[in-house]
Protein backbone atom coordinates (compact mmCIF):
# COMPACT_ATOMS: atom_id res chain seq x y z
CA UNK A 1 0.00 0.00 0.00
CA UNK A 2 1.03 3.79 -0.60
CA UNK A 3 -0.26 6.59 1.23
CA UNK A 4 -0.56 10.01 -0.24
CA UNK A 5 -0.40 12.33 2.55
CA UNK A 6 -1.90 15.93 0.89
CA UNK A 7 -0.23 19.12 1.68
CA UNK A 8 -1.61 21.62 2.41
CA UNK A 9 -4.12 19.70 5.25
CA UNK A 10 -4.68 20.76 8.39
CA UNK A 11 -5.16 23.99 10.27
CA UNK A 12 -5.45 27.52 8.74
CA UNK A 13 -4.09 30.27 9.96
CA UNK A 14 -7.05 31.17 11.59
CA UNK A 15 -7.47 27.54 13.49
CA UNK A 16 -3.79 28.49 14.61
CA UNK A 17 -4.51 31.48 15.78
CA UNK A 18 -7.58 30.81 17.96
CA UNK A 19 -5.75 27.79 19.23
CA UNK A 20 -2.77 29.45 20.29
CA UNK A 21 -5.05 32.35 21.58
CA UNK A 22 -6.86 29.73 24.05
CA UNK A 23 -3.46 28.89 24.99
CA UNK A 24 -2.24 32.22 25.74
CA UNK A 25 -5.40 32.96 27.72
CA UNK A 26 -4.99 30.42 30.13
CA UNK A 27 -1.46 30.41 30.21
CA UNK A 28 -2.30 34.27 31.45
CA UNK A 29 -5.84 33.45 33.49
CA UNK A 30 -5.20 30.00 34.46
CA UNK A 31 -8.23 27.67 33.47
CA UNK A 32 -11.75 29.43 35.04
CA UNK A 33 -12.39 30.40 30.93
CA UNK A 34 -15.10 30.09 28.99
CA UNK A 35 -15.82 29.68 24.84
CA UNK A 36 -18.32 30.50 23.29
CA UNK A 37 -18.80 27.37 20.50
CA UNK A 38 -16.54 25.09 20.18
CA UNK A 39 -13.13 26.62 19.64
CA UNK A 40 -12.84 25.15 16.39
CA UNK A 41 -15.02 22.15 15.48
CA UNK A 42 -13.29 19.20 16.85
CA UNK A 43 -13.48 17.04 19.05
CA UNK A 44 -9.95 16.08 19.96
CA UNK A 45 -8.91 20.07 20.26
CA UNK A 46 -12.01 20.39 22.61
CA UNK A 47 -11.58 16.98 24.63
CA UNK A 48 -7.81 18.73 24.87
CA UNK A 49 -9.26 21.93 25.91
CA UNK A 50 -11.99 20.60 28.57
CA UNK A 51 -9.07 18.07 29.98
CA UNK A 52 -7.78 21.70 30.92
CA UNK A 53 -10.40 23.21 32.84
CA UNK A 54 -11.75 25.62 29.98
CA UNK A 55 -15.80 25.69 29.76
CA UNK A 56 -17.52 25.42 26.16
CA UNK A 57 -21.30 27.11 26.78
CA UNK A 58 -23.75 27.75 24.20
CA UNK A 59 -25.60 30.38 25.70
CA UNK A 60 -23.93 33.58 27.16
CA UNK A 61 -26.46 32.98 30.29
CA UNK A 62 -24.31 30.02 31.43
CA UNK A 63 -21.33 32.44 32.07
CA UNK A 64 -20.75 33.80 35.73
CA UNK A 65 -20.85 37.16 35.62
CA UNK A 66 -17.54 39.08 34.70
CA UNK A 67 -15.34 36.02 33.67
CA UNK A 68 -13.50 35.86 30.67
CA UNK A 69 -14.91 34.86 27.74
CA UNK A 70 -13.73 33.50 24.34
CA UNK A 71 -15.20 33.82 20.97
CA UNK A 72 -14.58 30.87 18.67
CA UNK A 73 -13.11 31.18 15.36
CA UNK A 74 -16.22 31.42 13.49
CA UNK A 75 -17.36 34.84 14.72
CA UNK A 76 -20.70 35.92 17.08
CA UNK A 77 -22.83 38.51 16.19
CA UNK A 78 -23.52 41.87 17.54
CA UNK A 79 -26.34 40.51 19.66
CA UNK A 80 -23.94 38.13 21.48
CA UNK A 81 -21.59 40.99 21.78
CA UNK A 82 -24.48 42.83 23.70
CA UNK A 83 -25.61 39.72 26.26
CA UNK A 84 -21.20 39.34 27.23
CA UNK A 85 -21.48 43.47 27.45
CA UNK A 86 -24.52 43.50 29.92
CA UNK A 87 -22.78 40.03 32.26
CA UNK A 88 -19.62 42.46 32.75
CA UNK A 89 -17.62 39.66 30.78
CA UNK A 90 -14.22 39.96 30.28
CA UNK A 91 -14.19 39.04 25.93
CA UNK A 92 -11.46 38.04 23.77
CA UNK A 93 -12.30 37.67 20.43
CA UNK A 94 -10.71 34.13 18.64
CA UNK A 95 -12.99 34.92 14.80
CA UNK A 96 -10.62 34.59 12.08
CA UNK A 97 -10.07 37.79 10.61
CA UNK A 98 -11.29 36.20 6.95
CA UNK A 99 -14.57 35.78 8.74
CA UNK A 100 -14.54 39.01 10.54
CA UNK A 101 -14.17 40.29 6.52
CA UNK A 102 -17.32 38.92 5.85
CA UNK A 103 -19.20 40.58 8.94
CA UNK A 104 -17.96 43.52 7.59
CA UNK A 105 -18.77 43.43 4.17
CA UNK A 106 -22.53 42.28 5.49
CA UNK A 107 -22.20 45.26 7.66
CA UNK A 108 -21.34 47.44 4.24
CA UNK A 109 -23.89 46.22 2.11
CA UNK A 110 -26.77 46.61 4.29
CA UNK A 111 -26.08 50.51 5.08
CA UNK A 112 -25.76 51.02 1.32
CA UNK A 113 -29.59 49.43 1.32
CA UNK A 114 -28.25 46.02 -0.52
CA UNK A 115 -30.65 42.95 -0.12
CA UNK A 116 -27.59 40.06 1.04
CA UNK A 117 -28.34 37.10 -0.33
CA UNK A 118 -25.35 34.68 1.77
CA UNK A 119 -25.11 31.17 0.40
CA UNK A 120 -24.14 29.10 3.45
CA UNK A 121 -25.37 26.03 5.30
CA UNK A 122 -28.65 26.52 8.04
CA UNK A 123 -27.69 26.75 11.64
CA UNK A 124 -24.27 26.89 11.39
CA UNK A 125 -21.92 28.75 13.75
CA UNK A 126 -20.82 31.37 11.16
CA UNK A 127 -23.73 31.27 9.70
CA UNK A 128 -25.79 32.51 12.93
CA UNK A 129 -22.96 35.21 13.32
CA UNK A 130 -23.04 36.66 10.06
CA UNK A 131 -26.42 36.97 9.84
CA UNK A 132 -26.53 38.47 13.13
CA UNK A 133 -24.93 41.76 11.57
CA UNK A 134 -27.53 42.55 9.35
CA UNK A 135 -30.85 40.07 10.15
CA UNK A 136 -33.28 42.39 8.18
CA UNK A 137 -31.40 42.50 4.76
CA UNK A 138 -29.93 38.74 4.41
CA UNK A 139 -31.46 36.19 3.14
CA UNK A 140 -30.05 32.44 3.39
CA UNK A 141 -29.70 30.27 0.60
CA UNK A 142 -28.19 26.83 0.17
CA UNK A 143 -28.68 25.78 -3.09
CA UNK A 144 -30.06 26.79 -6.86
CA UNK A 145 -33.72 25.21 -5.12
CA UNK A 146 -33.56 28.32 -2.65
CA UNK A 147 -32.28 30.96 -5.62
CA UNK A 148 -35.07 29.68 -7.37
CA UNK A 149 -37.51 30.93 -4.35
CA UNK A 150 -36.11 34.62 -3.89
CA UNK A 151 -38.62 37.22 -4.90
CA UNK A 152 -37.19 40.51 -4.65
CA UNK A 153 -38.07 43.35 -7.09
CA UNK A 154 -36.21 43.01 -10.26
CA UNK A 155 -34.82 46.40 -10.03
CA UNK A 156 -34.01 45.77 -5.81
CA UNK A 157 -30.33 46.20 -5.42
CA UNK A 158 -28.82 42.75 -4.64
CA UNK A 159 -25.36 41.53 -3.27
CA UNK A 160 -24.03 38.00 -1.87
CA UNK A 161 -21.53 36.98 0.08
CA UNK A 162 -20.95 32.91 1.39
CA UNK A 163 -19.73 30.88 4.28
CA UNK A 164 -15.98 30.86 3.99
CA UNK A 165 -16.34 26.87 4.16
CA UNK A 166 -17.95 25.88 1.70
CA UNK A 167 -17.32 23.58 -1.31
CA UNK A 168 -16.01 26.30 -4.32
CA UNK A 169 -17.90 23.98 -6.58
CA UNK A 170 -21.14 23.69 -5.08
CA UNK A 171 -20.80 27.31 -4.36
CA UNK A 172 -20.15 27.79 -7.92
CA UNK A 173 -23.43 26.63 -8.86
CA UNK A 174 -25.52 28.87 -6.52
CA UNK A 175 -23.81 32.44 -7.36
CA UNK A 176 -24.47 30.86 -11.58
CA UNK A 177 -27.86 30.63 -10.66
CA UNK A 178 -27.63 34.42 -8.32
CA UNK A 179 -26.08 35.82 -11.51
CA UNK A 180 -29.03 34.40 -13.78
CA UNK A 181 -31.65 35.62 -11.78
CA UNK A 182 -30.15 38.93 -10.46
CA UNK A 183 -27.54 40.02 -13.86
CA UNK A 184 -26.26 43.20 -11.68
CA UNK A 185 -26.00 41.22 -8.10
CA UNK A 186 -22.77 42.79 -7.03
CA UNK A 187 -20.36 40.72 -4.61
CA UNK A 188 -16.73 41.76 -3.04
CA UNK A 189 -13.57 42.24 -4.77
CA UNK A 190 -12.21 39.03 -3.41
CA UNK A 191 -14.14 36.40 -2.89
CA UNK A 192 -15.98 34.77 1.04
CA UNK A 193 -14.79 31.10 0.45
CA UNK A 194 -10.95 31.33 2.45
CA UNK A 195 -7.58 30.56 1.08
CA UNK A 196 -7.45 27.58 3.15
CA UNK A 197 -10.78 25.63 2.57
CA UNK A 198 -9.86 26.25 -1.56
CA UNK A 199 -6.45 24.98 -1.03
CA UNK A 200 -7.65 21.56 0.90
CA UNK A 201 -10.15 21.18 -1.55
CA UNK A 202 -7.75 21.33 -4.77
CA UNK A 203 -5.10 19.00 -2.87
CA UNK A 204 -7.96 16.31 -2.96
CA UNK A 205 -8.90 16.84 -6.74
CA UNK A 206 -5.60 16.54 -7.65
CA UNK A 207 -5.03 13.57 -5.81
CA UNK A 208 -8.29 11.37 -5.06
CA UNK A 209 -8.07 10.46 -8.68
CA UNK A 210 -4.56 8.72 -8.28
CA UNK A 211 -6.68 7.26 -5.10
CA UNK A 212 -8.66 3.95 -4.14
CA UNK A 213 -9.44 5.13 -0.16
CA UNK A 214 -9.80 8.77 0.76
CA UNK A 215 -9.52 9.24 4.26
CA UNK A 216 -10.23 12.82 5.94
CA UNK A 217 -9.35 13.63 9.51
CA UNK A 218 -11.68 16.14 11.14
CA UNK A 219 -15.01 16.31 12.92
CA UNK A 220 -18.70 15.22 11.47
CA UNK A 221 -19.60 18.88 12.64
CA UNK A 222 -17.01 20.80 10.27
CA UNK A 223 -18.58 22.40 7.41
CA UNK A 224 -14.75 22.51 5.47
CA UNK A 225 -13.88 18.55 6.61
CA UNK A 226 -17.22 17.37 5.56
CA UNK A 227 -16.81 19.11 1.79
CA UNK A 228 -13.19 17.34 1.83
CA UNK A 229 -14.78 13.59 2.31
CA UNK A 230 -17.94 14.59 -0.08
CA UNK A 231 -14.96 15.80 -3.00
CA UNK A 232 -13.28 12.66 -2.34
CA UNK A 233 -16.83 10.69 -2.31
CA UNK A 234 -17.36 12.68 -6.22
CA UNK A 235 -14.51 10.93 -7.48
CA UNK A 236 -16.09 7.57 -6.35
CA UNK A 237 -13.43 6.54 -3.73
CA UNK A 238 -14.71 5.07 -0.62
CA UNK A 239 -14.55 8.43 1.33
CA UNK A 240 -14.17 8.52 5.18
CA UNK A 241 -14.19 11.29 7.55
CA UNK A 242 -12.74 10.37 11.08
CA UNK A 243 -12.14 11.88 14.26
CA UNK A 244 -9.43 9.58 14.42
CA UNK A 245 -7.17 6.23 13.82
CA UNK A 246 -9.32 4.38 16.45
CA UNK A 247 -12.48 4.82 14.16
CA UNK A 248 -10.13 3.07 10.78
CA UNK A 249 -11.68 -0.13 9.98
CA UNK A 250 -9.56 -2.75 7.93
CA UNK A 251 -12.38 -4.01 5.44
CA UNK A 252 -12.28 -0.12 4.24
CA UNK A 253 -8.71 -0.65 2.63
CA UNK A 254 -9.16 -4.29 1.38
CA UNK A 255 -7.41 -4.00 -2.17
CA UNK A 256 -6.64 -0.78 -1.50
CA UNK A 257 -3.20 0.05 -3.45
CA UNK A 258 -3.48 3.78 -2.56
CA UNK A 259 -4.77 5.83 0.37
CA UNK A 260 -4.95 9.54 0.46
CA UNK A 261 -4.99 11.10 3.69
CA UNK A 262 -5.63 14.63 4.59
CA UNK A 263 -7.30 16.68 7.49
CA UNK A 264 -9.71 19.27 7.58
CA UNK A 265 -8.78 22.69 8.87
CA UNK A 266 -9.36 22.45 12.06
CA UNK A 267 -7.57 19.02 12.52
CA UNK A 268 -4.31 18.52 14.48
CA UNK A 269 -1.74 16.98 12.55
CA UNK A 270 -1.45 14.42 15.52
CA UNK A 271 -4.51 12.69 14.18
CA UNK A 272 -3.23 12.49 10.77
CA UNK A 273 -0.37 10.73 12.04
CA UNK A 274 -1.81 8.27 14.22
CA UNK A 275 -3.85 7.33 10.96
CA UNK A 276 -0.45 6.99 8.98
CA UNK A 277 1.15 4.79 11.84
CA UNK A 278 -2.04 2.71 11.54
CA UNK A 279 -1.94 2.04 7.84
CA UNK A 280 1.41 1.38 8.31
CA UNK A 281 1.22 -1.11 10.91
CA UNK A 282 -1.58 -3.06 9.31
CA UNK A 283 -0.44 -3.02 5.65
CA UNK A 284 3.08 -2.26 5.60
CA UNK A 285 2.11 0.91 3.77
CA UNK A 286 4.94 3.48 1.90
CA UNK A 287 4.17 7.07 2.53
CA UNK A 288 4.59 10.21 0.11
CA UNK A 289 3.54 13.61 0.57
CA UNK A 290 2.75 15.46 -2.12
CA UNK A 291 2.46 19.43 -1.95
CA UNK A 292 0.07 20.57 -4.15
CA UNK A 293 0.34 24.56 -3.03
CA UNK A 294 2.86 26.26 -0.60
CA UNK A 295 0.80 28.01 2.32
CA UNK A 296 2.50 31.15 4.04
CA UNK A 297 -0.52 32.72 6.35
CA UNK A 298 -0.32 33.54 10.04
CA UNK A 299 -2.47 36.19 11.76
CA UNK A 300 -1.75 38.12 14.90
CA UNK A 301 -3.30 37.27 18.39
CA UNK A 302 -6.45 39.79 18.71
CA UNK A 303 -5.27 43.15 20.20
CA UNK A 304 -7.01 42.87 23.19
CA UNK A 305 -5.02 40.04 24.18
CA UNK A 306 -2.13 41.52 22.94
CA UNK A 307 -2.51 44.19 25.10
CA UNK A 308 -3.39 42.22 28.25
CA UNK A 309 0.26 41.21 27.76
CA UNK A 310 1.93 43.45 26.93
CA UNK A 311 0.27 45.22 30.20
CA UNK A 312 1.24 42.33 32.45
CA UNK A 313 4.99 42.26 31.07
O1 LIG B 1 -15.43 24.22 8.72
P1 LIG B 1 -16.13 24.86 9.84
O2 LIG B 1 -16.60 26.25 9.51
O3 LIG B 1 -17.28 24.03 10.37
O4 LIG B 1 -15.15 25.10 11.05
P2 LIG B 1 -13.93 24.27 11.64
O5 LIG B 1 -14.03 22.83 11.37
O6 LIG B 1 -13.83 24.69 13.06
O7 LIG B 1 -12.66 24.80 10.83
C1 LIG B 1 -12.11 26.03 11.08
C2 LIG B 1 -12.81 27.08 10.32
C3 LIG B 1 -13.38 28.11 11.23
C4 LIG B 1 -13.88 29.31 10.52
O8 LIG B 1 -13.97 29.47 9.34
FE1 LIG C 1 -10.17 31.37 8.68
FE2 LIG C 1 -10.46 29.90 6.49
FE3 LIG C 1 -9.40 28.85 8.63
FE4 LIG C 1 -12.00 29.46 8.63
S1 LIG C 1 -10.98 27.90 7.37
S2 LIG C 1 -10.54 29.84 10.26
S3 LIG C 1 -11.96 31.33 7.37
S4 LIG C 1 -8.51 30.54 7.41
Amino acid sequence: MKILVANPRGFCAGVNMAIECLDEAIRMFGSNIYVYHEIVHNKYVVERFTQKGVTFVNAISEVPEQSILLYSAHGVSPEIREQSRARKLQTIDATCPLVTKVHLEAVKYAREGYHIVLIGHEGHDEVIGTMGEAPASITLVEDPEDVAKLSFPLDAKVAYLTQTTLSVEEAGRVIASLKSRFPKIESPPKEDICYATTNRQDAVKQLAKNSDVVIVLGSQNSSNSRRLQEIGASFEKRSFLVDGAEELQREWFSDADTVLITAGASAPEVVVQDCIAWLSREFGATIEEVTTREEHVAFPLPRELRVLQSARN
